[in-house]
């Protein structure tokens, strides 16, 4: 990063500003030291200036919340210029615009590239205000516009019907992270740092949020940070001492054992406190240039490469200051500035009370409004002057629309990776070893836009192969006998699901591209997360000014059905249920059943925008199905029929279907309509392997549902289907949901028998298995040829001695462990 010339910086004509600023030009010959100077020291001049727009900025907040007449309070308030509904929150409000207005500055005297993440993402009048200050609020949304007018539908916008979110949403400019579900502050902040050295990203944390257990695992995201090729996160912890209805733990705790804690998690603390301005206003610039310098030195020494390699004690701050700051004191004799009364609405009664009224009116004309605004109502000279400019001022930043700077993956061809299959089942491999050396060379193409992702189990999963071109990312000791670890490592490898899951947002939403592989049942630490990114990206799509950005795929692998050593705990394929219950713009769920195909529709997903993927396949030696051809074909419909496998000779009316999503049922399927073909072979069969669960769906549903026409042809209108399902049986119920007569769909899926067993007992715990399913077929085919009922009763036996067998081998018998169509 460069440090630039901050001449042109809106502050023409202060010729104090100027000669300040004339000393940046020379920064780069002398480290820092010139505008680290500026920085500390405001002058009176910059003081009132920062202090105008912080007041402007605790105005529209405050506006937004009261007001929908009367904006610039050219007459005196009255009850009609209230809002109906009092809703938002200003507690946090005032200390996050504080940190805004002073982070502006700092970008204005530096040049530096910044985004600012709030935490407490409940504040968002005060980001609302502070993209509506810098301009960019009206340059995306003119109907805005920085006038009396604009002023005041940004006030009737907000927290309104049709207007606009009460949280730092989708649609405030400048913002990658809502802040509703709090948690992620960090997270989000060190994915969007990772591959990006210029970039500095302002994560403010509230002390309630820090009590959050994603929060409370975040901080070890430096552990992970390489200051030669990443950028960096400043967190400033916004200890106000309370959340909504109590104190904080981090309020109140010895200030000792606090800087203890961040200490302890590797961080140089710096620690700034009051509510005495224009004091507080100088403390914090001192404050805010000691961290930058900081941070400029602890990369201008990796970067020039006098750095030992030793983790950096990066900067954190601690601001303490009173929740509610610059509101009303005390409200009906009762204490509220600084306490958790200030959360929300500290004037509740403004319609109804006279006197909250007059609080109200004379807290906004605290402000000075006159000389804020002009006689338009735009922001004044004053205020606009301490905004940096361009796509340097933080809602504007094109880091926060990362789709403006994605550049598209350079992919190798999947197609060679393939598993040579000469026939289906015959071959098994792993087939996530083959995904492994297909991301091995993604990451050799793709130095600086494509991580994975994942919670120590990168090997586990097969997907090694990455290690041969990147160790994982580790900025502590490494020692002997660690393999694959080291500061320049970009495999992202740490035991919390809830960093990697938002790593990886903070990583695709500032532009990059990449995957979280995990566990399947551990996939639910994160779903929340799943759950939220996906109310983002829907809501990012009915945004023209947003651009499209990576997809988030998630990877499932180490599945529910392939648990059996680990027992119940590790079965659980919730995630897709989750995932189903998202709108069809942005979910989409892959259940590719071998090597082939997760080929395939890993490409597919890597070269996709602005989706949850979620890709769910084993990484046990599992048989081969497909040729890479058939591969493409198939995941490119979505699902088919598999003629091979069934005994209907392409017939328009099988007696029974035998429909299968997810590989071990789908082996299951396939052994079942083996068994019935040889035992029954005069019932007609069908079998119809489904890789996108989305076709399942009507159109009108799901934007990949097939037709009426094409899904008749796969699963008829009238014949009874069985369905072998790797998740939850009601998941296909629900995707089959007015499809002609939906009831004859018969779903065997994960009924949460579990337990620590083999393979193939997973399957008859749950009725699941390929005996189930050829007596399902029987039960619930059209027409029946003789020999079913014995056929039904050799299948009861097969069932009594495979049970009898496990208990005394403790292994599947051999016909089941060694099965394939090459024996059969
Ligand atoms: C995960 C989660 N749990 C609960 C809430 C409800 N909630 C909204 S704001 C808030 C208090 C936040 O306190 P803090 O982080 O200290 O923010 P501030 O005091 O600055 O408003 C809570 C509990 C939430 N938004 N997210």
């Amino acid at each position: 990063m460069n440090v630039k010339s901050v001449i042109g910086n809106g502050a023409e004509g202060k010729s104090e500003f100027d000669e300040r600023n004339s000393l940046m030009t020379t920064v780069d010959s002398r480290p820092d030291a010139g505008v680290l100077a500026v920085l500390a020291a405001p002058s009176e001049e910059e003081i009132r200036q920062v202090d105008a727009w912080w007041r402007a900025n605790n105005y529209l907040t405050i506006g937004q919340i009261y007001l929908l007449g009367n904006p610039l309070l050219r007459e005196r308030l009255s009850v009609a210029d209230i809002k109906p509904r009092l809703l938002g929150h200003w507690g946090t409000s005032p200390g996050l615009s504080l940190i805004y207005a002073h982070v502006s500055r700092l970008i204005r005297l530096t040049g530096q590239q910044a985004i600012y993440l709030a935490g407490p993402g409940h504040g968002g009048p005060a980001l609302v205000a502070a993209g509506y200050l810098e301009g960019t609020y009206s340059e995306i949304y003119p109907q805005v516009g920085q006038d009396e007018a604009g002023m005041l539908r940004l006030f009737r916008q907000f927290s309104a019907p049709g207007g606009i979110p009460s949280h730092v949403s989708v649609t405030t400019p400048g913002s990658i992270h809502e802040g509703g579900e709090l948690g992620y502050v960090l997270v989000h902040a060190f994915g969007s740092v990772m591959d990006n050295p210029d970039l500095l990203t302002v994560a403010v944390v509230g002390d309630g949020e820090a009590e959050t257990g994603p929060l409370e695992g975040s901080w070890k995201g430096i552990s992970f940070l390489n200051p030669v090729r990443d950028g960096a996160v400043l967190p400033i912890l916004h200890l106000n001492g309370a959340k909504i209805a109590g104190p904080t733990v981090l309020g109140r705790k010895d200030p000792a054992e606090v800087r203890s804690l961040f200490e302890g998690h590797g961080y140089e603390v710096f620690e700034v406190e009051g509510g005495d301005l224009p004091g507080m206003h100088y403390r914090f610039a001192a404050v805010l240039a000691e961290v930058w310098g900081r941070i400029r030195a602890i990369q201008r020494s990796a970067r020039e490469g006098t750095w030992d390699g030793v983790r950096p004690r990066w900067p954190l701050i601690i601001m303490r200051s009173p929740k509610g700051w610059t509101g009303p004191d005390k409200v009906d004799g009762v204490q509220v500035q600084g306490t958790w009364r200030a959360h929300q609405v500290p004037l509740s009664g403004v319609r109804e009370n006279p006197e909250h009224l007059r609080i109200l009116e004379e807290w906004l004309r605290s402000y000075r409004p006159e000389e804020l605004f002009d006689a338009s109502g735009a922001p004044s000279d004053l205020v606009r002057g301490l905004a940096p400019e361009g796509d340097l001022r933080m809602s504007a930043s094109p880091h926060a629309n990362g789709g403006v700077l994605t550049r598209d993956l350079d992919l190798p061809d999947f197609r060679g990776y393939a598993v040579e299959v000469s026939a289906p089942a015959v071959v098994r491999a792993e087939s996530t070893r083959r995904l492994g050396e297909m991301m091995r060379d993604i990451y050799t193409a793709n130095p600086d836009r494509f991580r994975l992702f994942c919670p120590d189990e990168t090997n586990s999963n097969r997907l090694g192969a990455v290690f041969e071109v990147s160790d994982r990312a580790f900025a502590e000791r490494v020692v002997d006998g660690d393999v694959a670890i080291g500061r320049d490592g970009r495999v992202m490898e740490v035991l919390s699901e809830h960093n990697c899951h938002g790593w990886l947002e903070g990583y695709t939403l500032t532009g990059r591209h990449g995957m979280f592989a995990t566990y399947e049942a551990f996939a639910m630490v994160s779903a929340s997360q799943t759950v939220q990114h996906g109310k983002w990206l829907q809501e990012s799509k009915r945004l023209g000014w947003r651009a499209v950005v990576p997809s988030l795929n998630v990877l499932l692998t180490s599945t529910a059905w392939r648990n059996d050593h680990n027992g119940f705990s590790h079965q659980g394929p919730g995630l897709i249920q989750v995932v189903l219950t998202q709108r069809g713009d942005v979910a989409r769920v892959y259940l590719p059943p071998d090597a082939n195909c997760l080929l395939s529709v890993a490409d597919h997903c890597l070269r996709s925008r602005s989706y949850i993927n979620l890709i769910v396949i084993d990484k046990q030696p599992q048989l081969q199905w497909l040729t890479m051809a058939e591969a493409v074909e198939h995941c490119t419909r979505g699902a088919g029929v598999w003629a091979w496998a069934g005994t209907d000779d392409g017939s328009s009316d099988p007696d029974v279907v035998l429909a299968c999503a997810g590989d071990v049922v789908t082996m299951e399927t396939v052994a079942a309509a083996r068994i019935l073909k040889e035992r029954l072979p005069h019932l007609k069969v069908r079998v119809v392997n489904v890789v996108d669960l989305m076709t399942l769906p009507r159109p009108k549903d799901h934007p990949h549902g097939m037709d009426a026409t094409l899904f008749k042809e796969l699963f008829t209108d009238t014949t009874d289907v069985i369905f072998a399902f790797h998740g939850y049986p009601g998941a296909i119920h629900q995707l089959v949901h007015g499809r002609p007569d939906a009831d004859r769909f018969r779903v065997r899926g994960f009924i949460e028998e579990g337990t620590t067993t083999t393979p193939f007992d997973m399957t008859v715990r749950n009725r699941v298995s390929r005996y189930h399913l050829v007596m399902d077929a029987i039960n619930n085919a059209k027409r029946l040829p003789g020999g079913a009922a014995d056929l039904k009763a050799w299948c009861e036996e097969k069932l009594a001695e495979h049970e009898a067998y496990v208990v005394q081998h403790l292994e599947d018998m051999s016909e089941i462990r060694d099965w394939s169509l090459a024996q059969a």
